[in-house]
């Protein structure tokens, strides 16, 4: 086949040990800038030659044109096949599991998760490898290392293909599939859950409300809560993928999702309430008149696991990221399970379950999921919550009041300041790195420090070893508090806070009121107003 061979240059993209490239959706959408970045993945990858890859998008600003470009590239460089979600569509689950279904090389997944999206949004690409999870630090290294290096890209200068008919075509060498998006997943749902069970409940008069954020779960919902599941036409809200989700962030937390907690905190609120993010990989879980945290969903799923059909014969193990409560700790402690401490994001968790250390796990940003594939999947959350509804005839409150009166409750919040400085936000993070020798038996907020360290991992499945991954600070009486930087914003530096306390006795109270001291050792030892020049956070979740 024709193709182009066009000169570029080295672009500093992708930071190493990150598995995509988040930018504004102007930084992308600049000449050449995305194909220089798609090059790069083929050339660390070994070249993409005789490889199948699932191509995929959240559906936002740029998605369709993202796609024909890594089409002809991928026909440039003869990858024997693409396989394209039908109008560019694929949720980050759905993408996952095509890429293992398929036996797909790879996957590049067009989104960047819950930041806004549109025009002046932003716009981000990753790189999932055949496990169908994300590309671990030494796949992503050897990316990095080619947008030092590169030089040249290959394009084929073909007209786009029609991206809304399902069907095969070819560009030379390279078969191009469109699929329907949705099909294979819904199918693999049916496999995990008792949909009968979660059927009978909709037909007694359960109730559901599911907010897709004008992102791309909403035709994922529609098809398996609606069609298939028969919850009421209308359950599923802002179900429509919208360019810029409607101008909106589509980031499932109390905040962002502020229209569903309201709902679910009045008068006429549903049974049931979730939402999604962006790509479909996170949920919020809500009842009537309760906001799940994430990290209780995940001790909740973990323990309740054996109403699910799939997880009826038991978890081999759990893990969870280090910010993340250690309630699910308390469950598997008590279910003799094994239990990980990872870092954050989902590509360590790879490599627990290829190895079947684990079957669950989750991060305390919303993200949670399974074996089933190796991504974080939102609506497979939703689900899972639902089959336990199902199960044990029971609701959201009583699941989690029995639940903390079993195990504790490890109270918890996240508060992140967004936009900081990038210097205040490292001067923070060093000032505290420089303390951390000597907080052993000071007190802050009128918490005795008991040790605190900066986490690192050691992969006990290929060694590998990451750090810098966290301050952690822990008080006697086992609360913690935990400092990080993100690492997917686009603009300054957002100081994320992880705060932690168990107690096993007084278990109602709000969230923010039960770790007031927490809070206040945290602000004190981090000097984070005066540091940040904020008097609050701006996202409490
Ligand atoms: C955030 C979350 C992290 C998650 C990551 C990607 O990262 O805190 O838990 O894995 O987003 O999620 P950070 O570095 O901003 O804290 V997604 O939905 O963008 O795949
Ligand atoms: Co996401």
């Amino acid at each position: 086949m024709r193709f182009d061979t066009i000169p570029t240059r080295p672009i500093d993209g992708q930071k190493p040990g990150t598995s995509g490239l988040r930018k504004t959706t102007q930084v992308f959408k600049q000449p050449g800038f995305l194909e220089n970045f798609i090059q790069s993945i083929w050339d660390g990858i070994d070249g993409a030659a005789g490889k199948t890859f699932v191509v995929g998008g959240d559906g936002r600003h740029f998605n369709a044109e993202a796609i024909q470009t890594v089409v002809r590239m991928a026909a440039a460089s003869s990858a024997a096949r693409v396989i394209i979600g039908q109008n560019g569509l694929l949720s980050t689950p759905a993408a996952s599991n095509l890429i293992r279904k398929r036996g797909a090389d790879g996957g590049i997944i067009l989104s960047a998760s819950h930041n806004p999206g549109g025009p002046d949004g932003d716009f981000g690409v990753k790189y999932n490898i055949a496990n169908g999870g994300p590309a671990p630090e030494a796949v992503s290294t050897a990316i990095y290392a080619a947008t030092q290096v590169i030089s040249e890209y290959k394009i084929a200068p073909t007209n786009d293909i029609d991206l809304s008919q399902i069907g095969e075509t070819s560009l030379g060498q390279t078969a191009v599939e469109v699929i329907d998006p949705i099909a294979d997943y819904a199918a693999l749902m049916a496999d995990l859950f008792d949909f009968t069970a979660i059927r009978d409940m909709f037909t007694t008069g359960f109730t559901l409300r599911f907010d897709a954020m004008h992102a791309v779960t909403g035709p994922y919902a529609k098809a398996i809560l609606e069609d298939q599941l028969g919850a009421q036409p209308g359950s599923v809200v802002n179900g429509t993928p919208s360019e810029d989700f409607g101008k909106g962030h589509p980031d499932p937390n109390p905040i962002w999702a502020k229209a569903l907690v309201d709902v679910m905190m009045g008068e006429d609120a549903p049974d049931f309430g979730a939402a999604s993010d962006g790509d479909g990989d996170r949920n919020m879980i809500m009842g009537r008149g309760i906001y799940v945290t994430p990290s209780d969903s995940l001790a909740a799923l973990a323990a309740n696991a054996t109403c699910v059909p799939a997880y009826a014969g038991g978890l081999s193990g759990v893990a969870r990221s280090m910010p993340t409560s250690a309630a699910v700790d308390r469950v598997a402690s008590a279910l003799g399970i094994q239990s990980h401490e990872t870092p954050t994001g989902w590509k360590f968790f790879g490599n627990l379950m290829d190895a079947d250390h684990v079957t669950l796990c989750g991060e305390e940003s919303a993200g949670t999921g399974s074996n089933h594939i190796r991504e974080k999947d939102g609506l497979w959350a939703v689900l899972f919550w639902l089959n336990i509804l199902a199960h044990r005839k029971s609701s959201v409150a009583k699941i989690m009041q029995d639940h903390w009166e079993t195990y504790g409750r490890n109270y918890y919040s996240r508060h992140d300041y967004e936009g900081v400085e990038v210097e205040a936000a490292n001067g923070l993070m060093a000032m505290l790195r420089a303390q951390l020798p000597k907080l052993a038996g000071q007190t802050f907020g009128g918490l005795v420090v008991t040790k605190s360290d900066e986490f690192s991992y050691d992969d006990p499945v290929d060694g590998s070893h990451t750090s810098g991954q966290g301050i952690r600070i822990f008080f006697e009486g086992g609360a913690r508090c935990v400092f990080r930087l993100s690492g997917t914003g686009t603009v300054g530096a957002t100081l994320r806070v992880y705060l932690e306390r168990l107690d096993t006795e007084v278990l109602g109270l709000d969230a923010q009121e039960a770790l007031s001291s927490v809070i206040q050792a945290a602000n004190e030892v981090a000097e984070i107003m005066t540091r940040t020049g904020r008097s609050a956070p701006d996202v409490i979740s």
